[in-house]
């Protein structure tokens, strides 16, 4: 059934069970990018348990699957509840229903598989007892990147998704500010945000908001409290929206009252920072390289102490993704690639500042999404 919303200002149609990027030609790309990298790793056969990597191959959004792909066959694992989901969602695979273990079902399937690859990153230490179980002749192989490597260059379906939801985030950024009262806890402050967006269409917050005021807001990841804002106070916002799947992250910082000149010189270096680290986004880069060029703004500044995190993460069906922007990232920044660019600067017992925008790595450079405005907000 179609069905559409309003987001951003534009009507956008989208199928409610599957959504068009989701079918035919763009799985079977997936699954054939997935295969060419099981060639290279030598095996015959790769489990897939994390969700969006299952989301992502087979185009079931339903979290609970295992999926079992060979060079020839490719098998969806889940039980009774998404039975209809599955074979409505992901028409490339072959569902088998199971009970709530799927491990069991997988013995039969891979009786051939001799070396078998699996998310080593995530599977618990009790589910890789049970795989040994399941492949009790084959060769098990952790193989963390196999599936979100080839997620880390977004097509442009899913581009656009990613964009929806940074416009979705925007928009409450912007409703947010007309509501904003002193008095009022960065808990209701964090719901205005998610209410807003979930009215635009997203289907929820992409992670826990941190809405973060005064003294709160040098904790680079206070979760939204009952504190009461006040005026004199940094208020900083990270937040994003999820929509179709797929995520997005944003942070602003505004300034309740008369700032002092710290402030001001603080949310600048800040603001410098950023500016010059989506400037450095470009193909061929490193993720370490573009870190240091922001990092080096705030050094210069004398707050270098101050910036003790990453300049930015990947995102897209997961909030936090590979490549990162970060001192140790060696990977290179690809077109495609979607990443977010967030310095800060945070001093105890003083307050923070972090300004957050969302990148889409180009050919010669990068295209910011965030739209919204980042220059020194100061509410009155
Ligand atoms: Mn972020």
């Amino acid at each position: 059934m179609p069905w559409s919303t309003k987001v951003g200002g534009k009507r956008h149609k989208f199928d409610i069970r599957t959504t068009n990027y989701e079918k035919g030609a763009c799985i079977i790309n997936r699954l054939q990018r997935m295969r060419q990298q099981m060639l290279k790793e030598k095996i015959d056969a790769y489990v897939v348990i994390r969700p969006e990597n299952g989301r992502y191959i087979s185009g079931f959004s339903g979290g609970e699957a295992t999926l079992y792909v060979t060079a020839e066959k490719a098998f969806l694992l889940t039980d009774f509840r998404y039975i209809e989901q599955a074979k409505g969602q992901a028409p490339e695979f072959e569902i088998i229903m199971t009970g709530q273990d799927h491990f069991a079902f997988l013995e039969e399937l891979g009786l051939k598989a001799q070396r078998v690859g699996f998310e080593g990153d995530y599977v618990t230490y009790v589910d890789y007892e049970k795989l040994k179980g399941s492949f009790p002749r084959a060769e098990l192989l952790s193989l963390p990147n196999l599936v979100s490597y080839l997620r880390s260059v977004k097509d442009a379906a899913e581009i656009e998704l990613i964009h929806q939801a940074v416009r979705i985030a925007d928009d409450a950024f912007a409703a947010v500010l007309q509501v904003i009262e002193i008095g009022q806890t960065e808990d209701e402050i964090g719901m205005n945000l998610e209410f807003s967006m979930r009215r635009a269409g997203a289907s929820g917050g992409s992670f826990e908001f941190i809405v973060a005021s005064g003294v709160r807001s040098s904790m680079p990841h206070a979760t939204a409290s009952l504190k009461q804002i006040q005026w004199g106070e940094f208020l900083t916002m990270d937040f994003g929206a999820r929509y179709q799947g797929y995520c997005s992250d944003i942070t602003r910082t505004v300034f309740l009252g008369n700032p002092e000149d710290k402030h001001r010189e603080v949310y600048e270096t800040v603001l410098a920072a950023q500016r010059a680290g989506i400037k450095a986004v470009a193909p061929g880069r490193t993720g370490k390289e573009v870190d240091a060029v922001a990092r080096k703004v705030i050094e210069e500044a004398g707050y270098g102490d101050y910036f003790g995190h990453g300049l930015g993460h990947s995102v897209g069906l997961a909030i936090h993704e590979g490549p990162n922007l970060n001192m140790r990232e060696e990977r290179i920044l690809e077109p495609g690639m979607v990443i977010t660019v967030e310095p800060g600067i945070y001093i105890p017992d003083w307050g923070g500042v972090r300004i957050e925008d969302i990148v889409v790595v180009t050919e010669n450079g990068c295209k910011v999404l965030t739209q919204a405005p980042k220059e020194f907000i100061i509410l009155e």
